[in-house]
């Protein structure tokens, strides 16, 4: 498929996704959010792609929020169809069945910070700048915001973090754990083709499974996450990867997992 907004390579198991409308620091408006349904429903299917990566383009902004100018005239019912559409594609990103690590090259601030908190990872440039600065506009977040980054990086950092509209660098989101890691700017892509390409070369279905237990196991009481967790465990054991992995092991070779 072409897309308008949207530049997309596959090399070495991972695709990288890159918003691109720079002009406007990649803010997102209904083309790029439909487009990014697209993407990543055409990525799901292909067995190339182990791993996506996505970022923005330019070397300014991962992506500056919602549009501002799309959104201003929007009256209660259009506004509540824009969010609806951005929580769809975040929920698309979150429950993707293959990793999603956001390469943070700027600015990630309101439906930037929201997506890139949908992703599974965060590697942030040096020049990154994280924030919810929903409230400077009379609004709140309204992809997600409240809900993920209180639970990345807990309630009272959520709040003082959304109630301020305040910005913070990428070490600061390092330290609270909403960044994995932060790199230099000319070194954040490779960096994140080398976490996918590590990750693309472990058992597809066990990542899966993993990304399923931490994402699903958040949200149960101990209990139910322990029995499904174990479930997923008890299936890993109906792959052939489970009888690779453990046989290479053996073997003293490297494993050459085929995602079956
Ligand atoms: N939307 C539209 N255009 C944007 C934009 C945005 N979010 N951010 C930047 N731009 C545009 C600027 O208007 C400017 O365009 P031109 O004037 O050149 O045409 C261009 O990008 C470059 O920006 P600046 O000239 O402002 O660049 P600076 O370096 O001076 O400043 C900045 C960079 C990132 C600090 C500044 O651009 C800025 O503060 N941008 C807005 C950041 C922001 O407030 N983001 C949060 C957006 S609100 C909801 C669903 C979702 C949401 C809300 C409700 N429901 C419907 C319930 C989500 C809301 C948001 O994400």
């Amino acid at each position: 498929m072409n897309y308008s907004s949207l530049l997309i390579d596959i090399a070495d198991g991972a695709a990288v996704v890159t918003i691109n409308r720079p002009a406007a620091l990649n803010a997102l408006n209904a083309v790029i959010l439909e487009e990014l349904t697209a993407a990543f429903a055409e990525l799901k299917g292909n067995n190339a792609v182990a791993c996506v990566i996505l970022t923005g383009s330019g070397a300014k902004a991962f992506v500056a929020g919602a549009d501002i100018a799309a959104m201003q005239p929007l009256d209660a019912v259009a506004a509540g169809q824009f969010a609806r559409l951005g929580h769809a594609v975040l929920n698309d990103i979150e429950k993707f069945p293959k990793p999603v690590i956001a390469a943070v090259n700027g600015f990630a601030l309101g439906g930037g910070c929201e997506l890139a908190m949908a992703c599974d990872i965060r590697i942030a440039a040096e020049n990154a700048r994280f924030g919810q600065p929903e409230v400077n506009l009379g609004v709140i977040p309204g992809f997600g915001g409240t809900l993920r980054l209180s639970r990345l990086v807990g309630k009272g950092r959520a709040k003082e973090l959304i109630f301020t509209g305040d910005m913070i660098d990428a070490q600061e989101a390092y330290r609270i754990g909403l960044a994995n890691k932060v790199v230099a700017a000319e070194d954040l892509l490779a960096a994140a083709r080398s976490m996918a390409a590590k990750i693309a070369s472990k058992g597809p279905v066990a990542v899966r499974f993993a990304k399923e237990s931490v994402d699903n196991g958040l949200e149960m009481d101990l209990d139910r996450a322990g029995r499904f967790e174990a479930d997923l465990f008890g299936l890993c054991f109906a792959t052939a990867d489970q009888k690779e992995g453990m046989q290479a092991f053996l073997d003293k070779r490297p494993a050459k997992f085929t995602g079956r």
